[in-house]
């Protein structure tokens, strides 16, 4: 399994930060700011509510469509030369770059939905010519409309560039729907990138290191520095440990790294043939003539090859667009010196390399050039783990085969979710552990659920205890990658089983009693159900009649079908809708409960009639010193209410910190008397504290707010009960 570095998304090193870092509004201050018109919920998608990317996708031919790119690989286009001829190598960086966002932690980045084309990536310097890349496939786009994603297109232009230049390829899942606008994305803190000296992020000696869950190493790259850690190429061992935390962000262990890297970089050159300064700036700020380019030079230059990019210049290989085992034959055939490029870029040039170990000029293949090595490329062998994968493969071309071909299907895949979502004929048949595969579950009938529901509720069991259950089981979902969720129902295995904020033992009792009851149906949806029932108890208990509409046919993974390990960053160290807290955090606790509901897909109001419900369900994890009673903020725990927000907005209670150092924790006080009413947290007192919070708490607690509360209550409640359902 790949090693995964867990750990709370939010444990900065010892300062504070806001929710989102720098965004785009800062980067590009100056920038059209089109968010205006998407205020009042008006969406910035072009397509019809109801337009189906699944079905669409499914109209196309497909092999006609991969024939026309393979096409376009050797259509040579005078505005952007291929270099040798070939554009493959560009475009497998395009799509590694559009994948190689993607990152455990939050389960944000990656290529599912088109990020590149927009702000602040389509600028990121790591990101560099890859607008050209994208340019040269609107022929493409453009023919197939709809029907192909940007973001689907991106990927598959990947396979079919390596396919064409006699690579592996493991398969391709389509489904990736584009979206039309910038993701707001925490990428960091700092007010500068990369090529302008930004600060490395792990720096051991001064004890910096790689806050989660970002997974690049400088503001602006991917992954690592090319040239070393903060630019130094004498850092073997500080570059190995960089690739090994960044990749292992995304997922990927020693062995897929090599693989991925040394197999990438089979293909194609790094550009450094003048110096940077004599390009203009990125996209984003570029001039209207410009058209959405960025990094401009004159036409003689791009004809000429003089193209800068990275800064370092040449081909790893003396067959760039050819796979083979040339990266690793010369890697260890030739001792390596430190050079510089035209450009200024420290990189390595093997040492009297034999003639037929050169590599074509990029434009006059009569012309030979030295290759390279970059200061990454030297940890697959200076590193010695990592030179002991890179042996192997050396020594075995198969194994390379299978290794590169399966990892850049996972790193093209890894945030599409469970393999229901994929798309398309070249799907591969085999189940992969990452996909967190569950078994196919079968629809319960009618009255079996409804015996099933009732001896839950003359089981013994709460209704806290049950919501708080199918919360815990539900909850873990992430829309950015769609893992997690009730389905499967790995609550029940480690290491969900025994998280804190699940409260273990209670959450163990609950299981094995739910065992016990639920004949046929699977755990999966026994937790599911057992919630809905304890809902429609407790709004029954309240005067309401209500029904929790949850799907069910959910299936019961194993511990065999769960990489126990990759789950660990799904675990909450916050959960406001549980009023949940580990450990004080670098943000807000009011911005990780905001983090969170992002994740599950709720909308505010959503989010506030979820918080407000499951306080008056009496739903919160066991607080240290309040126990299951802090922010329940009614005299009849259990019955669903808008009790809550009536306490809260309720004029007669006087609200204190009461731990001065952690600003956390609060108490209300009757006004008049001093007696103490209530305790609360951050994330409950915010709903009356934040303008557009007590808006909507405003409407919950108003007369005849109960009713559109209950509504909205059950429909988020259910929503997040279906969410990674596909
Ligand atoms: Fe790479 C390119 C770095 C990984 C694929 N890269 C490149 C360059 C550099 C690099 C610097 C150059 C750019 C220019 O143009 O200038 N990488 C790197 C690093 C890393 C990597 C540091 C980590 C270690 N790659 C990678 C991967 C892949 C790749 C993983 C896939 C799989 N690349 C690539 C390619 C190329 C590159 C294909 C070529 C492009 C062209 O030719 O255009």
């Amino acid at each position: 399994t790949g090693s995964i570095s867990g750990g709370c998304p939010f444990s900065g090193n010892g300062g504070t930060r806001s929710l989102l870092g720098r965004t785009n509004r800062d980067w590009w201050p100056d920038a059209l700011q089109l968010d205006i018109l998407t205020q009042d919920g008006k969406s910035a998608n072009p397509l019809d509510e109801d337009f189906n990317y699944a079905e669409a996708f499914n109209t196309v031919d497909y092999n006609a469509l991969k024939a026309d790119i393979k096409a376009l690989m050797t259509d040579d286009q005078e505005w952007w030369p291929a270099d040798y001829g070939h554009y493959g190598p560009f475009f497998i960086r395009m799509a590694w770059h559009a994948a190689g966002t993607y990152r455990t932690g939050d389960g944000r980045g990656g290529a599912s939905s088109g990020q590149q084309r927009f702000a602040p990536l389509n600028s990121w310097p790591d990101n560099g010519n890859l607008d050209k890349a994208r340019r040269l496939l609107w022929p493409i786009k453009q023919k197939y409309g709809k029907n192909i994603s940007w973001a689907d297109l991106f990927v598959l232009t990947g396979n079919v560039a390596i396919e064409s230049m006699g690579g592996p390829v493991f398969g391709f899942g389509g489904g990736r729907e584009d979206v039309f606008e910038p993701e707001t994305v925490y990428w960091g803190t700092e007010e500068q990138w990369v090529d302008q000296g930004v600060e490395t992020r792990i720096i051991p000696d001064e004890g910096k290191a790689l806050d989660n869950p970002l997974a690049a190493i400088q503001m602006g790259l991917i992954y690592v520095n090319p040239e070393g850690p903060g630019g130094n190429p004498h850092d073997a061992e500080g570059m190995a440990r960089d690739m090994r935390e960044t990749f292992s962000r995304m997922a990927m262990n020693d062995e897929e790294t090599v693989a991925l890297t040394a197999g990438g970089h089979a293909f194609g050159k790094c550009h450094g043939a003048v110096p940077a300064d004599q390009l203009s700036g990125a996209p984003e700020g570029e001039a209207l003539a410009l058209q959405g380019f960025g990094w401009a030079t004159d036409a003689d230059q791009i004809r000429d090859g003089h193209i800068t990019t990275s800064g370092i210049e040449g081909a790893w290989t003396p067959n760039p667009t050819q796979w083979g085992g040339d990266y690793f034959r010369l890697l260890f055939k030739y001792e390596y010196e430190l050079t510089e490029s035209p450009a200024g870029a420290k990189q390595w040039t093997p040492i009297n390399p034999d003639p037929e170990d050169m590599a074509p000029d990029a434009r006059d293949p009569s012309k030979k050039v030295p290759t390279i090595m970059t200061t990454a490329d030297m940890a697959l062998k200076r590193d010695p783990e990592y030179r002991k994968i890179s042996e192997r493969f050396r020594d075995d071309q198969a194994a390379l085969d299978d290794a590169f071909a399966r990892a850049w299907f996972k790193l093209t895949h890894r945030d599409m979710g469970p393999k229901a979502r994929y798309q398309g004929p070249e799907v591969p048949a085999e189940d992969l552990i990452w996909q967190d595969p569950v078994p196919e579950g079968s629809v319960p009938s009618d009255s079996d659920v409804s015996s099933f529901k009732s001896k839950v509720m003359d089981s013994g069991l709460s209704v806290s205890e049950l919501v708080k259950a199918a919360w815990a089981s539900a909850s873990t979902y992430r829309n950015s990658d769609h893992r997690g969720g009730a389905n499967g129902a790995r609550v029940r295995l480690a290491p969900q089983k025994d998280w804190a904020a699940n409260d273990p033992q209670e959450l163990s009792k609950v299981l094995s009693k739910l065992d016990e009851l639920r004949g046929g149906i699977s755990m999966a949806d026994a937790i599911v159900l057992a919630g809905a029932a304890a809902i429609e108890k407790a709004a029954k208990d309240g005067g309401h009649s209500v029904s929790v509409n949850v799907s069910t046919g959910r299936g019961d993974a194993t511990d065999e079908q769960t990489d126990a390990e990759s789950f660990e960053p799904l675990e909450p160290f916050a959960d406001g809708f549980r009023n949940y807290l580990k450990t004080k955090a670098s943000v807000k606790t009011e911005d990780m409960m905001v983090d969170k509901a992002h994740l599950l897909g709720l909308s505010i109001p959503e989010m506030t009639a979820l918080v407000g419900g499951m306080r008056a369900l009496g739903a919160v994890s066991k607080h240290a010193k309040h126990g299951n009673s802090i922010g329940v903020l009614t005299d009849r725990p259990g019955t669903l209410s808008n009790d809550f927000f009536v306490n809260l907005l309720d004029m007669g209670t006087k609200w204190d910190v009461v731990d001065e150092s952690g600003d956390e924790e609060f108490v209300g006080k009757d006004r008049k008397t001093g007696e103490e009413r209530w305790t609360a947290t951050r994330t409950d007192l915010v709903f009356g504290s934040n303008s557009q919070l007590r808006a909507i708490s405003e409407v919950f607690a108003e007369n005849g707010g109960e009713e559109k509360f209950l509504k909205t209550f059950v429909s988020a409640w259910t929503k997040v009960m279906d969410a990674g359902r596909f």
